[in-house]
């Protein structure tokens, strides 16, 4: 036995090493521009393509690899910068991607190298993170290879798969936060794209299993996903391997990813459909145009027909998706101890002084320091421990190394927000129970806060399902665990891209001093920074010589006073807009939602906030 195992070690010693020597490097030269695209049929409009090509190239690696991206931006008009959604970044917090968090913006003409390793396995994707730029279209599927997954015996072939939502305007040409649409309705998309298409036929072998990588891509509707006639199992969650799980449906929020195993049937007599159905809980208004589902193809024989999806009639009911609090991770990583750090943040939607809607975690929207805030950590010395250099708007909260943290988040929205956590992946340890008859359905009554006392850690799963995006039912609430042992600077926010713009994120300082012993900053960042005229040392105000004053810093706006209510300001730009027919319609799909409340309104204040 002890010569088994003695043999072992050092053969597993050996094919290690022979991995790390197969390790190679993985270049991509990205050039930003515009391009021309229009992937639903209906209208084309600009989108940003990557060396004169949309959809994006898929980035495909090894895993073990390092990727080496270098990425002019030739938009022009537009600044950029690229997050590897679900990458640590273990040591290379600084190729994180998000504008003002890890880098400065890559403004019109200036360029970036993102350079790091990637020795995770699985399903994740790139995108934008300045600004609201990435459902423009600057997302793809990254894509680690690994032919040592418990899996690796069970499939014959890959095939990558994204959905996403699509606009046919630019962002920044959809109006959205002002005073106009005071209860934040989320602007509603156009059309929903299946692998940037519609229409797909994917041609399918009889009796071969496919390894199917599913990526929700999208910048703010969830889709539902089933393969008629066809069950699977599901073997990877965000990068992290699952234990076989049989289903026939899934629900992938923004941001989600899984690899579901599909065996195909013997018989090559027909075509399947592969439906997706986004999940309209999320919409506010549904014009009779907006098609919900998509029908697409396994295509076993290209002279049959190609059926559509006969689509359940009662969606809300009939589409129950595979609950992921019930996945075990393969790895078997156990339910981390009690936490060192407890942090519990409550999720509002709420107006401020223009009356327009913003997002809240507790009474903080965030707002963009003056100073990324890595930058700020490297050039802050002693004081990086302190919170207050990040100031109160990045909504900073100081992690002490190897601490395990658990975030409580109380959903006080009537809507349901998939939250991403960069640097890490975490443990799912406690969910509200589904409300309504479906499973994200919001039904009435009030936001459910996570009580402690009818969850003690004993009805924590033992080995607790591990992601990296995660949904936050309707007024409900999760309970996540992580370890504290990826020195940097982590956003946590809701990964839908109009929540996010509304401030619906916080900031991680993980282990400032151990940051600041692993990276400082190079000619580049700050050259990078100089273009952007943005400052690159000092406090959240970009003040080096105080690093406690924050004179000056990016504030939110202020509240409105007291006795101003939601309900107010729709009342009052209501009346003000009757009077301006043709904006009807931007304004209607703001007043859907409209909690009831029984407080004093603007109305009632007999005054209106000033900027109408
Ligand atoms: C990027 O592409 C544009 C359009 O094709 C071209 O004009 C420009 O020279 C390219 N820039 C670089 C750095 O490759
Ligand atoms: C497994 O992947 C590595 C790269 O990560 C490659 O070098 C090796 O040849 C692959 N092995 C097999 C059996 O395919
Ligand atoms: C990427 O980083 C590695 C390790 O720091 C370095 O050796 C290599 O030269 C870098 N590559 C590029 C293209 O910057
Ligand atoms: C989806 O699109 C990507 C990028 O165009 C492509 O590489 C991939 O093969 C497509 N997947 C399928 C199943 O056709
Ligand atoms: C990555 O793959 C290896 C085997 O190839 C496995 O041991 C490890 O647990 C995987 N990582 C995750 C996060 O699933
Ligand atoms: C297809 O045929 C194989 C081999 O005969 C058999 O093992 C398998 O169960 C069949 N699959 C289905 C879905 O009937
Ligand atoms: C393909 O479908 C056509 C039309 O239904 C049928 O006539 C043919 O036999 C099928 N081919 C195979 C190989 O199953
Ligand atoms: C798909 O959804 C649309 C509404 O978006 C509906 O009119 C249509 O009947 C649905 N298709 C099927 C096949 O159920
Ligand atoms: C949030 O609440 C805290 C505690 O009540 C208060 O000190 C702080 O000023 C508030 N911040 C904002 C932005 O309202
Ligand atoms: C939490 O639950 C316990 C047991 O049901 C109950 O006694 C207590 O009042 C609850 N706490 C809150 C704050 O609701
Ligand atoms: C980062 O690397 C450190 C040191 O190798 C390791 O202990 C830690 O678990 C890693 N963290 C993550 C999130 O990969
Ligand atoms: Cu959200």
């Amino acid at each position: 036995m002890a010569f088994v195992q003695g043999f072992m070690i050092r053969l597993t010693a050996v094919l290690l090493f022979v991995q790390y020597c197969q390790a190679k490097t993985v270049s991509y030269d990205f050039n930003v521009t515009w391009v021309n695209a229009n992937p639903d049929g209906l209208h084309e409009r600009k989108v940003v393509g990557i060396n004169g090509q949309w959809p994006l190239p898929v980035i495909e690696v090894d895993k073990g690899d390092r990727l080496v991206v270098n990425m002019y931006n030739g938009l022009g008009d537009t600044d950029t910068s690229i997050h590897w959604h679900g990458m640590f970044q273990n040591g290379t917090n600084n190729m994180d991607g998000p504008s003002m968090v890890t880098q400065c913006p890559v403004t019109p003409g200036s360029s970036i190298t993102y350079n790091f390793t990637v020795p995770q396995n699985g399903t994740y994707w790139y995108h934008c993170h300045t600004d609201a730029c990435y459902p423009d279209g600057y997302r793809q599927a990254l894509i680690v290879h690994d032919n040592q997954s418990y899996f690796k015996d069970m499939y014959d072939e890959e095939l990558t798969i994204t959905m996403s939502d699509w606009y046919h305007e630019l962002i920044e040409d959809i109006p959205f936060i002002r005073v106009e649409n005071p209860t934040g309705a989320e602007p509603v998309p156009d059309s929903f794209l299946f692998n940037d298409t519609l229409n797909t036929k994917i041609p399918v072998e009889a009796g071969k299993t496919y390894l199917m990588r599913l990526i929700n891509i999208g910048a703010f509707v969830a889709q539902y996903f089933y393969i008629t006639d066809h069950t699977f199992r599901i073997v990877e969650i965000d990068g992290v391997y699952v234990d076989a799980q049989e289903a026939d449906t899934l629900y992938l929020s923004v941001a989600q990813r899984y690899s579901i195993l599909v065996t195909m049937k013997n018989s090559t007599a027909k075509n399947y459909p592969i439906v997706t159905v986004a999940d309209s809980a999320l919409l506010d208004v549904i014009l009779p145009t907006l098609q919900l589902n998509q029908t697409n193809w396994l295509e076993y024989n290209s002279s049959a027909e190609y059926p559509q999806a006969v689509m359940a009639v009662d969606i809300a009911s009939d589409l129950v998706p595979y609950d992921d609090m019930n996945l075990v991770p393969n790895d078997r990583m156990e339910l981390l101890p009690d936490p060192d750090m407890t942090i519990e943040v409550d999720v509002v939607m709420d107006n401020l002084d223009n009356g327009a809607g913003y997002a809240f975690f507790n009474n903080i929207s965030y707002t963009r320091p003056k100073v990324p805030t890595l930058y700020s950590v490297l050039s802050s010395g002693e004081y990086a421990t302190n919170a207050q250099v990040y100031g109160e708007y990045t909504h900073p909260f100081i992690l002490e190394q190897n601490q395990v943290i658990e975030i409580i988040l109380n959903n006080q929205d009537t809507g349901s927000h998939p939250f991403h956590l960069h640097g890490h992946n975490f443990q799912v340890v406690s969910r509200s129970p589904p409300y309504g008859s479906h499973f994200y359905d919001f039904a009435d009554g009030d936001p459910v806060a996570y009580n402690a006392t009818e969850n003690p850690p004993s009805s924590f799963p033992k080995y607790p399902a591990r992601r990296d995006t995660f949904v936050a039912p309707p007024q409900g609430n999760f309970v996540i665990r992580f370890v504290a042992d990826n020195p940097g600077v982590w956003l946590f926010h809701c990964h839908v891209d109009w929540h996010l713009m509304q401030g619906l994120a916080l900031s991680f300082i993980e282990a400032p001093t151990q940051i600041q012993q692993s990276l400082s900053l190079t000619d580049s960042d700050i050259s990078i920074c100089k273009a952007a005229d943005t400052a690159y040392e000092g406090n959240a105000a970009a003040n080096l010589d105080d690093l406690l004053d924050l004179t000056g810093q990016n504030k939110q706006r202020p509240w409105l006073p007291e006795g101003f209510t939601t309900r107010g300001i729709v009342a009052m730009v209501f009346s003000c807009l009757s009077a301006l027919l043709g904006m009807g319609f931007i304004t209607l799909y703001g007043l859907s939602d409209i909690p009831s409340q029984n407080q004093q309104t603007v109305e009632d204040e007999g005054g209106g906030n000033s900027e109408t």
